[in-house]
């Protein structure tokens, strides 16, 4: 794999010019106490963001596949972010228009800021579809958004200082003091990015780890421990309100907009569903294509390793779906499914009462940085899972979303669009490179051992001590923003290759419609029998139950064409909800008086999301 992944980088560098290798980063600090991995054969990975590609390097590497490929692909701008930038939608294999509308992907990235790695695999995707020989998709149209929070991501590649957003630049009042962001994290010192800080007194609920003291944990009162520090973000109270960085920049969660189980009263979920203009912009534009087959979007929330909630009905066709996912995305250094499952059900926290521990019961990264409504929010899969740090802050938590998947672009998709909805979350799980020992912790502790012995102490800053303007001595270290979510940049290769795999699986698998057979039979005096049968060759149905449910999905059309004849039984337009995959067919028979010198009639059947087919009939 480590060939394709040559390619793809020659492919990046070549066509669109633009280095995938740029430092963006301030210098990396090497951890204390590191115990590299065979440092001679395993040179110390990239460390994020280098490589990832900002908003102007994207929106030039886009334009730049769509001249050097234009009857391929086309990009266009689908709408703007709320700071006015592009948010850009490629088309691969699309129709002219008119023509009739092929069945089709729409797959969509970077919802949250820090998922930077979806917005470098989607784009990785579309070099690839441009590449591809045409005939693997014939058919078939690929939409792609490679990031739709632009603004959210420039904050986090470009911000000053670099600190964890999940969210888009909506501007908030989390604390209603009638100001919006007006106090958000600070850098203590002087690294150019704001990280964790520890200080003591009163609001102390946490101890260091006796196994690793860079993990905290809450202290186990009941057993006599005694606490003896709180965290938060490092920063300092702003706008003397006596809280620290209880308002920091950053809004919505596009990845919590969605109106399927919009979540009310909370900053982070908008004010109303599809409140924010990218959220808006997609969904009008989903609602203009019904064509659209499968929604997949690359984000914390991560179905296909998990078991989404589907109608009974479309059970078998997730079921399916997610075993040629683990086929493809198959490799030596991938996690084995059911290992991801663990992980993922470890993560899992039950909805209905929110865990408000200190310490994140995921290894996944917390958005300190948000403020305390923002804190402890998460799609299954690890959605940032964890809990509200002991800020200063004096409002309560709003009420917890982790452990659910509620307001997802993938779960609006499937329970109100009535599609395909799938998730991906592209790197959960940190592994040592190939040939080096594995790595053995869990949890957090893996990272550390990651951080420690692959990355060579780089992703994690060692708790120092710093003074602080109000609380005195404090200590300031913890992960480097989106670290934990973002793979070196060497590693993004060999993902875009697997999930181009399942791409080309899933594509290979749309509805497809067919006329099976189609016969007349002269019965005398001008009267014919029209016998014929339609049949969704593809594997996918037409319509899953949920798109008949909700009443979104476009049934199949079966018209005969009269011309100057008359109908004496049967219909000359007929309806199917859903015509089932691999081979669902339905049978048809009309009887027709058709005035003398007709040669033929003309059967069609089309569907949105399973293509045209026109069959003529001769009359004997
Ligand atoms: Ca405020
Ligand atoms: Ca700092
Ligand atoms: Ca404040
Ligand atoms: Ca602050």
């Amino acid at each position: 794999m480590k060939g394709s992944f040559s390619v793809v980088l020659l492919v990046a560098l070549g066509v669109t010019g633009v280095s995938w290798v740029v430092a963006q980063d301030p210098p990396q600090q090497k951890g204390a106490d590191p115990a590299p991995i065979k440092p001679a054969d395993n040179p110390v990975p990239g460390l994020f963001p280098a490589g990832y590609l900002d908003q102007s390097a994207l929106s030039e590497a886009l334009k730049a596949l769509a001249s050097a490929h234009p009857a391929r692909v086309k990009v266009e701008p689908l709408t703007k972010s709320r700071e006015g930038r592009e948010v850009w939608i490629a088309t691969i294999g699309g129709t002219e228009p008119g023509a009739p509308l092929k069945p089709s992907i729409l797959i969509v990235a970077n919802l949250e800021a820090d998922h930077l790695v979806g917005s470098q695999v989607a784009l990785g995707l579309i070099e690839r579809l441009a590449w591809e020989d045409p005939k693997l998709f014939d058919g078939k149209t690929i939409y792609i958004v490679p990031r739709l929070n632009p603004d959210g991501a420039e904050r986090l590649l470009k911000g000053v200082p670099r600190t964890d957003i999940r969210a888009n630049l909506a501007s908030i009042d989390r604390d209603r003091d009638g100001k919006r962001n007006e106090d958000g994290p600070n850098d203590l010192d002087g690294d150019g990015l704001a990280l964790t800080m520890r200080f003591k007194g009163e609001k102390a609920t946490l101890v260091a780890d006796s196994k690793d003291p860079r993990i905290a944990r809450k202290a186990d009162t009941a057993k006599g421990e005694k606490p003896v520090f709180a965290e938060s973000s490092e920063g300092i109270d702003d706008d003397g309100d006596g809280s620290i960085d209880e308002d920091p920049p950053g809004g919505v969660n596009l990845n919590r907009n969605w109106p399927h189980n919009w979540t009310e009263y909370t900053p982070e979920t908008g004010v109303y569903p599809t409140s924010e203009p990218e959220v808006n912009g997609l969904i009008r534009f989903a609602f203009a294509h019904p064509e659209i087959v499968a929604v997949w979007s690359f984000g914390l929330n991560d179905n296909l390793r998990g078991t989404p909630a589907t109608a009974p009905a479309d059970t078998p066709v997730f079921t399916e779906i997610i075993k040629a996912f683990a086929t493809a995305t198959a490799t030596p250094a991938a996690p084995k499914v059911e290992t991801a499952r663990e992980e993922i059900k470890k993560e899992e926290a039950p909805k209905a009462e929110p865990k408000k521990t200190d310490t994140p019961p995921t290894d996944a990264p917390r958005p300190k940085a948000q403020g305390k409504g923002q804190v402890g929010r998460g799609g299954r899969g690890g959605g940032g899972g964890g809990a509200p740090p002991a800020t200063p802050a004096a409002s309560a938590p709003a009420p917890g979303l982790e452990g659910t998947t509620d307001g997802a672009l993938s779960e609006w998709a499937y329970q109100q669009f009535g599609v395909v909805g799938i998730a991906s979350r592209l790197w959960s799980r940190p592994e040592a490179p190939a040939g080096a020992p594995a790595l053995t912790a869990d949890g957090d502790a893996r990272w550390l051992e990651w951080n420690d012995k692959v990355m060579g102490g780089s992703t994690f800053v060692p708790f120092h001590e710093v003074m602080h303007p109000t609380l005195g001595k404090v200590e300031v270290g913890g992960w480097k923003p989106g670290v934990r979510l973002n793979p070196p940049i060497e590693q993004v290769g060999l993902i875009v290759e697997t999930h181009f795999a399942f791409l080309k699986d899933l594509a290979g698998r749309m509805p497809t419609l067919a006329i099976g057979s189609a016969v007349a039979e002269a019965k005398g005096g001008g009267i014919f029998e029209i016998k014929a049968s339609v049949e969704n060759s593809g594997t996918l149905p037409t319509a899953l139950a949920q798109g008949v449910t909700t009443r979104k999905a476009a049934p199949v059309l079966v018209k005969l064409k009269l011309g100057d004849a008359r109908i004496i039984s049967g219909k000359e337009l007929n309806r199917i909800d859903s015509l089932a995959g691999s081979g669902g067919s339905r049978e048809y028979r009309w009887l027709v008086m058709v005035p003398d010198g007709t040669k033929t009639l003309t059967l069609e059947a089309s569907c949105p999301k399973a293509g045209s087919v026109k069959r003529e009939i001769p009359l004997p």
